[in-house]
């Protein structure tokens, strides 16, 4: 065969997939957990159902810990296109996404199945159109559970407790004024930042849901986790919209599928990985305070303060009437 019949040979190959691995087209994940945590679980079923689904076209490698930088990098680079895939949290969008900055209101949502439910709504094509207007294409959502407070010396059962306490926060107005209007100092620290800033006495809390609590070994420097439960904020899996309009048509399907099979994927483990990072943090000696014994009436009249100034028009209020009072 002469060369070009062998070009075109190899080329009809590549296209019935059987050339796929050379042919694979790589796609970087960043990710700020190591592996072994709930969230890089998901995305190793994403990785692997998209190699399925693609045969080997597209293969995802996940970055995980950090390596490409902070959340706050990650929601740049997903934007400008400097990286394929990010996986955040909502919370750190707020600066930029106004229905993120609502859905970061402390005890909007009185359950996960709550939340699920809202972000199956309007509200979550909501989330969708003004995410995709920034240049990032919505892949999933995953749980994130409730986030509580931690403390290291005492714990915090009563708004007064925040007094004089230095909590770290994301990087995020809604929960900066949170703290302030509860009596606390906020401080803000990048996620891989916060064993060091407890290390260093420069924090003296944070708050984030119980997988993350212990993953991350917070619960060796805070050994009080107070249940209050004050927010519940989604993750993300963002593509940037650079690389989706690289992917063929059914490229982009299979990265529909796997980011959705992901995120079921999920949702069926969290319960239970909730249940084990509690179970791993009381044996290496957190102190937990269960929600009955966190006086949460004290604490929510001052956290709904945030919402005058967040709830800036008629439209966004209606929006927070309706998922208040929603199934
Ligand atoms: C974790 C989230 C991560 C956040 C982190 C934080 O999974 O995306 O950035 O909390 O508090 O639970 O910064």
């Amino acid at each position: 065969m002469s060369r070009r019949g062998w070009g075109a040979f190899a080329l009809g190959l590549a296209m019935t997939g059987l050339f796929s691995s050379a042919e694979a087209k790589d796609l970087a994940l960043a990710e700020i957990h190591p592996p072994g945590h709930i969230i890089v679980k998901a995305e190793e079923l994403f990785a692997s159902r998209l190699a399925e689904l693609t045969r080997g076209e597209l293969a995802v490698n996940i970055k995980h810990s950090a390596q490409l930088g902070n959340e706050e990098k990650s929601w740049e680079s997903v934007r400008n296109g400097s990286v394929d895939v990010v996986r955040i949290n909502l919370g750190g969008m707020v600066k930029d996404i106004q229905s993120a900055r609502l859905l970061s209101l402390p005890y909007l949502f009185r359950s996960r199945e709550h939340m699920w439910r809202v972000l199956g709504g309007d509200f979550g094509k909501r989330v969708k159109a003004e995410v995709e207007k920034t240049g990032a294409v919505v892949l999933a959502y995953y749980d994130s559970g409730a986030r509580s407070f931690y403390t290291t010396h005492k714990p915090i059962q009563k708004r007064s407790d925040f007094n004089g306490l230095r909590i770290r926060v994301q990087d995020s107005p809604v929960y900066k004024d949170l703290i302030s209007e509860l009596g606390g100092t906020p401080v803000v620290v990048s996620y891989e930042k916060v064993n060091e800033a407890f290390s260093k006495g420069e924090i003296d809390g944070a708050e984030n849901n119980l997988p993350s609590y212990v993953s991350s070994g917070h619960h060796q420097y805070a050994r009080y986790y107070s249940m209050d439960e004050h927010s519940s904020v989604p993750e993300i899996l963002l593509m940037s919209k650079k690389s989706w309009d690289t992917l063929t048509a059914e490229q982009q399907k299979a990265v529909t599928t796997a980011a959705a099979e992901s995120s079921a994927y999920m949702k069926k483990l969290w319960a239970e990985s909730e249940a084990q990072a509690l179970a791993k943090a009381r044996k290496e000696g957190a102190v937990i305070l269960e929600k009955h014994q966190v006086y949460l009436s004290g604490i929510e009249t001052y956290a709904v303060k945030v919402y005058s100034k967040y709830v800036t028009n008629s439209e966004d209020l209606g929006v927070i009437l309706d998922i208040l009072r929603s199934e």
